[in-house]
């Protein structure tokens, strides 16, 4: 995938494991995603009632399949045992894991997502071979326990008049009603986890998020 086909996949992606699934199964949780439009996804399995070793893995599995089925870049959180093991097209990194310039190494041929917060952050994942940024919070978050404070989207604004031209997401507290102004900020595309994963209606949810985004 090409930086264009990055920057245009990142446009509405959904971040989501079945802690945030509200009880359905998460296949159908992606399903109903998928069928309203987003556009890249993102397996992390994190928060209270995490699966771990083979339920992980299978449900990786099925939300693979699905993810190549419908031609939806399948991205995996943090952990690159299974990022392999699953085939993903990418792995998504924060500051507290493993260095990205590392992960770049050793995975040379998947797309490396890393967290940033500020410019110094953004400068150092560009230089180590980051493909994009997720920059974030945006706004409150409840999803994420260790978020840090929200930075609103001037944050990234600073990025883009830093110098900073990688494709780019926000994330955290992202929903219908602040989109907009992050898109506007200068970033390609939103990523959410409770605007859609939490919705009583995903694919209602994702089709709102999904207008407004191509505005
Ligand atoms: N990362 P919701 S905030 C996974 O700031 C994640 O880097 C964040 O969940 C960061 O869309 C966050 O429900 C949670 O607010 C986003």
């Amino acid at each position: 995938m090409n930086q264009e086909e990055l920057r245009k996949a990142l446009r509405l992606y959904l971040v989501m494991g079945s802690p945030n699934c509200s009880g359905a199964d998460p296949y159908d949780v992606l399903e109903a995603a998928i069928d309203g439009g987003i556009t890249m996804f993102q397996l992390r399995e994190k928060g209270p009632g995490a699966l771990q070793g083979p339920a992980l893995l299978a449900l990786g599995a099925r939300l693979r399949r699905l993810c190549a089925q419908r031609a939806i870049p399948f991205i995996v959180n943090d952990d690159e045992r299974l990022a392999l093991e699953l085939e993903a097209d990418g792995i998504h990194i924060g500051q507290e894991d493993a260095p990205a310039a590392a992960v770049r190494k050793r995975l040379p041929n998947m797309i490396v997502g890393v967290s940033a917060h500020d410019l110094g952050e953004a400068q150092s994942a560009l230089a180590e071979g980051a493909d994009y940024l997720g920059v974030g919070p945006q706004y409150a978050t409840r999803t994420k326990l260790d978020a840090r404070e929200a930075q609103g989207p001037a944050g990234i604004a600073r990025m883009r008049a830093g110098g900073i031209q990688l494709p780019l997401v926000g994330i955290g507290g992202i929903d219908a009603t602040n989109a907009s102004a992050v898109i506007r900020a200068g970033a390609d595309g939103v990523a959410v986890v409770s605007a859609i994963a939490g919705a009583r209606a995903p694919r209602e949810a994702a089709e709102a998020l999904s207008s407004l985004l191509y505005l």
